[in-house]
């Protein structure tokens, strides 16, 4: 073979298997990770389901039936299951029959993210514009089902295709348990099932390289600022989340502004665990509440999730989840 035929096979090779720049230096060309589509019908369905047993306020059947269906979804989708069962008190010491769902996809990884909600709804509409209402208990379908939806639609993606990293899914309960308006004297109580979570993980030093909290997640027209303690606890992994949103086209829900501080689970699971975790959290800056007008009303039913917010979560979750190496 004479030396310029093998030149030419050389050039021809490089070509197809490398990049090469105009310095000459060969690039290797890196493979894109190949992101699942996020399925909305299939998130709407598995919030409309938890919906439907009524308001899953703890110490009901609602709320017994809503948890096995929870835990037997993530079953379904190949977890491994842990039901945390526990008695907790209210602010106003109401004892609480409680369970934490937690679901951990390949729990051998030792490289694993923490994806966490909460499932219960609240137990009194007290922000209702009706006073008559203020004690009924609310659907919660953006405030508890919508982020369980988003998450058991995540179960079921990596039962399908298995990500690099291991990932826990975790359903707290007795979340919005807190004390309310009407009790003018009483104040506290949020955020009892994380807060007994994080003092007792279902594994002992239990460590995951982040966590991303999801809370009313899911509603029509809704608009994720950067929380404040997310962005001090995590800002790193809050620009990671805010430019994923950007690449999958979602940056209209993602806004680029600072938003105020929400206490939410997030704050118990790095104050006892020193996970960095951030809170994905509808903010109204218009609003006195700082969040929807339907916030603890018994207007947050169905009507106000929507598909369109479902995908632009989900889809932006799993571009995160699916890039960890
Ligand atoms: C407070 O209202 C203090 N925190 C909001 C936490 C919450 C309630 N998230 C959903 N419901
Ligand atoms: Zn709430």
């Amino acid at each position: 073979m004479t030396n310029k035929l093998l030149f030419i096979i050389c050039v021809l090779l490089t070509g197809f298997s490398c990049k090469q720049n105009t310095a000459g230096i060969v690039k290797h060309e890196t493979k894109m990770t190949e992101i699942p589509s996020f399925n909305p019908d299939s998130a709407y369905q598995y919030t409309a389901c938890q919906v439907a047993f009524g308001p899953r306020v703890p110490n009901t059947e609602a709320h017994r039936q809503c948890g096995s269906y929870l835990s037997g979804e993530l079953k379904r989708f190949g977890a491994d299951v842990t039901e945390q069962e526990t008695v907790l008190h209210t602010y106003s010491n109401i004892a609480l029959f409680t369970k934490n769902i937690i679901g951990s996809f390949h729990p051998e990884n030792k490289n694993r993210i923490l994806l966490f909600a909460h499932w219960d709804s609240r137990p009194f509409a007290d922000h209702d514009p009706n006073p008559e209402n203020h004690h009924k208990p609310i659907d919660g379908a953006n405030d508890g089902a919508g982020a369980c939806g988003i998450l058991l639609e995540i179960a079921r993606q990596i039962s399908v295709k298995q990500p690099s990293v291991g990932i826990d899914i975790i359903f707290f309960d007795a979340e919005d348990w807190g004390a309310p308006e009407f009790d003018i004297n009483a104040n506290g109580g949020w955020c009892l099932g994380s807060k007994y979570w994080a003092q007792h993980p279902h594994i002992d030093g239990y460590k995951a390289r982040y966590g991303i909290l999801l809370d009313m997640a899911s509603a029509k027209d809704a608009l994720f600022y950067k929380e404040y303690y997310s962005n001090m606890y995590a800002g790193n992994i809050v620009k990671k989340v805010w430019e994923a949103a950007q690449i999958e086209g979602y940056g209209s829900f993602f806004i680029d502004r600072a938003g105020g501080g929400i206490q939410d689970d997030h704050i118990e699971v790095y104050k006892y665990l020193k996970i960095p975790c951030i809170d994905i959290i509808q903010f109204d800056p218009n609003s006195s509440t700082s969040f929807a007008p339907y916030w603890h009303t018994l207007d947050d039913n169905m009507d106000n999730v929507s598909k369109h917010t479902l995908k632009a979560v989900g889809q932006t979750l799993l571009y995160v989840l699916y890039n960890e190496k």
